[in-house]
């Protein structure tokens, strides 16, 4: 034995011997208890970062614990291969998507095999496969025999120079990336998920994974957002008896405080207001232009403009100014609002914007308002000035208001969902082409199973736009129904479809003539999901509404896909830079910094090593390109073997929630 720790000659000759032994194969084995251990999968991007280390040591550590204690454990890997990065990188190289993934995959996986880790390689899978997109087309084409997923009108980031669709991202400050024109919205069929159909069960069903941390479950709960409400139906004035302006309220008790009412720039009555009137026309452009992004939404200037139309209170019967808002949305609800500024903090900027009255109608039930009112008052109450209803509580009002509209057959209790259904088109290429066939006499018509896949090509060159709307090679075909001349649709799917159920798949990767089969009903649920907090929302709500799917489809038999979630947090590292005669920091990597550390082990002063001077000590940031603080997992690798990475990896910051339930010995350290 050597007296010397030589990692880089123990490491290799032990992973060696685990490959030709194929030490981590698993299989169904019921004589033992199963346990299924899965990290979330990597992005194909090009090489390992430490969050990636972190990742996979804690599910490798999981994954071992439990084989020694007698447990058949299965811990596979894949690739998450589809997405707008891969279309980056090959514009910016001039290569193919498809080989600029290939080869990550390849580098990335040496680099996962060189990290020890304990995993079944022979089920290995990568989402840009048609092996495995060719199932997530199958379920489409179910999904929309069902009416599971439809088609409907939406809005996108449009680039009027390039001609071609933004991703959310590829809007900087309201203009394209590459050509730097003012992005516009505009309206194009897409396909939605129905998911809004299971948001009962999505949200239910959190209270059935007590392996979950709390704050996920909240996070998803506030996503799905289940509110009680009332619609309320405001008559129109100068229309058709019967004719009624629909909003959804969650304060009907703040009704009598209602001054105005607003909708979208794109509800019908904003539409009919703007003919002949080229103010709002002009207006409802403007409101047309700008991001989708809820981000952006949140952060913009709130505009309005008067339509000249009223609304008739449907209590008071006093006429209510119908105006168009940037800030209401189509999608949402019924895409008008009614605007209480007394009780409502964005209806008072926009009151006193735009000058229109504040009427309070709530007050504290111990006390009074302060007059005059200098912001909302948006707590429950005690109403006055309300008619019939002053004098009681807001929840009491809210359900007596709702009955005397009910009667009056102006409205009625509602429950409505912030959740929206998910549309998954993207008008990219690198993803999973959408199997449907356009006919111009059948219409949609989804691609019968034998023949599938819908192959996406792989062979192209990138430039503006998606290379696969200018190859009739791919869209040309015929359609399936009456054979007469069709086209394919075009655009790809969101590449979380690929990621909600790929967990599933790993049961059975080889499986040609399904989906799944019965090793996924043996295998899952998966007993511990490891994965970073930036997708306790998404991801995680996409993966347990497709399980519901499969379920509902007979593919599994389990309500939920995953019964422990553990959350890693962020990997951090101190962070240099100097400022610039731009006014800009150059961020400086610390891999390129000598250090000095007080008797704590602080550091107090740090230099470039390649000049000498000294350099600004930024603080200790989560480690990013833009701050230029990222550490190569692999030079630490390659210096001190994966198993120091990993053990440094572990004690650096440990986790105590393993899976179910705290351990005793000590609290979590890390922020999840
Ligand atoms: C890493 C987790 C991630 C996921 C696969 C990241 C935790 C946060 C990042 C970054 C860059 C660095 C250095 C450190 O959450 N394919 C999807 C995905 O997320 C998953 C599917 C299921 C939707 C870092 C970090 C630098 C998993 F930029 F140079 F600085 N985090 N901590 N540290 N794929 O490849 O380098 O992004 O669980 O592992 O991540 S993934």
């Amino acid at each position: 034995m050597d007296a010397i720790y030589r990692p880089e000659i123990i490491e290799p000759e032990a992973q060696r011997n685990w490959e030709a032994n194929q030490a981590f194969k698993a299989g169904e084995d019921t004589s033992k208890p199963k346990y299924y251990c899965l990290s979330m999968f990597p992005y194909p991007s090009g090489k390992l970062h430490m969050g990636h280390v972190r990742n996979y040591t804690i599910g490798d550590v999981l994954a071992r614990y439990h084989r020694m204690k007698g447990y058949n454990v299965l811990q596979p890997m894949g690739w998450d291969a589809f997405g707008l990065p891969a279309e980056n990188a090959a514009m910016a190289n001039n290569v193919a998507p498809a080989g600029w993934t290939y080869a990550n995959i390849d580098y990335m996986k040496k680099q996962l095999k060189s990290l020890g880790l304990a995993i079944d390689w022979s089920r290995e899978l990568a989402t840009c496969k048609p092996d495995y997109y060719r199932w997530e087309q199958w379920l489409f084409t179910k999904l929309f025999e069902k009416g599971l997923i439809y088609k409907k009108m939406s809005t996108v980031n449009w680039d009027p120079v390039d001609n071609t669709v933004l991703a959310n991202e590829q809007v900087i400050d309201g203009r394209g990336w590459r050509s730097g024109a003012l992005v516009e919205k505009r309206d194009i069929p897409m396909y939605f998920f129905r998911i809004t159909d299971y948001a009962e069960e999505l949200l239910a069903e959190l209270d059935n994974l007590p392996g979950w941390p709390e704050r996920v479950k909240t996070m998803q709960r506030n996503w799905i957002g289940k509110s009680f409400g009332v619609e309320i139906h405001f008559p129109l004035q100068a229309q058709g008896k019967g004719d009624v302006l629909k909003v959804f309220t969650t304060r009907a008790d703040t009704l009598f405080g209602v001054t105005y009412v607003a909708v979208a720039a794109e509800h019908p009555l904003a539409q009919q207001a703007a003919e002949g009137n080229a103010a709002l026309a002009a207006f409802i452009a403007e409101c047309k232009q700008g991001s989708v992004a809820e981000a952006d939404l949140a952060t913009m200037e709130k505009k309005g403009m008067d339509t000249g139309l009223k609304v008739y209170h449907p209590f008071t019967n006093e006429p209510v100014p119908v105006f168009v808002a940037n800030y209401v949305l189509m999608g949402y609800g019924e895409g008008a609002v009614m605007a209480v500024p007394a009780h409502d903090e964005r209806d008072f900027a926009f009151a006193e914007k735009y000058g229109l009255p504040i009427k309070a109608v709530i007050k504290p039930a111990d006390g009074d308002l302060e007059r005059p009112l200098q912001a909302a008052y948006t707590e429950l109450g005690v109403l006055f000035d309300s008619g019939d209803f002053s004098g009681r509580t807001s929840e009491d009002a809210i359900d007596k208001i709702a009955l005397v509209l009910g009667n009056l057959g102006l409205g009625e209790k509602r429950t409505t969902f912030r959740l929206r259904d998910w549309g998954i088109s993207r008008q990219r290429y690198w993803g999973c082409p959408i199997p449907i066939i356009h006919c111009p006499t059948c219409g949609d018509v989804p691609v019968p199973e034998d023949q599938l896949p819908v192959v996406l090509p792989e062979d192209v060159r990138i430039d503006v736009g998606s290379p696969i709307k200018k190859m009739p090679e791919f869209y040309a075909c015929s359609c399936p129904k009456c054979g007469g001349k069709a086209e394919r649709e075009t655009d790809t799917m969101d590449t979380f479809v690929e990621s909600s159920w790929y967990y599933a798949r790993y049961a059975c990767p080889d499986l040609d003539r399904g989906m799944l089969d019965g090793r996924a009903n043996y295998w899952l649920p998966v007993d511990q999901y490891i994965g970073g907090i930036e997708h306790a929302i998404l991801h995680l709500l996409y993966a347990r509404f497709f399980h519901k799917l499969m379920r509902d489809q007979g593919l599994v038999s389990t309500n939920e896909p995953f019964a422990n979630l553990l959350t890693q947090g962020m990997v951090v590292a101190e962070t240099y830079y100097r400022d610039q005669a731009d006014g800009k920091k150059l961020w400086i990597n610390p891999a390129d910094v000598d250090v000095e550390r007080n008797d704590k082990g602080q550091i107090f002063a740090a230099r470039l090593r390649a000049d000498g001077q000294p350099v600004v000590i930024g603080g200790i940031e989560k480690m990013s390109k833009s701050k230029n603080n990222g550490v190569d997992p692999q030079a630490l690798i390659d210096q001190y073997g994966a198993d120091t990475a990993r053990l440094f990896m572990m004690f650096a910051a440990p986790r105590s929630r393993a899976w179910n339930g705290p351990t005793p010995a000590s609290k979590a350290r890390t922020a999840s």
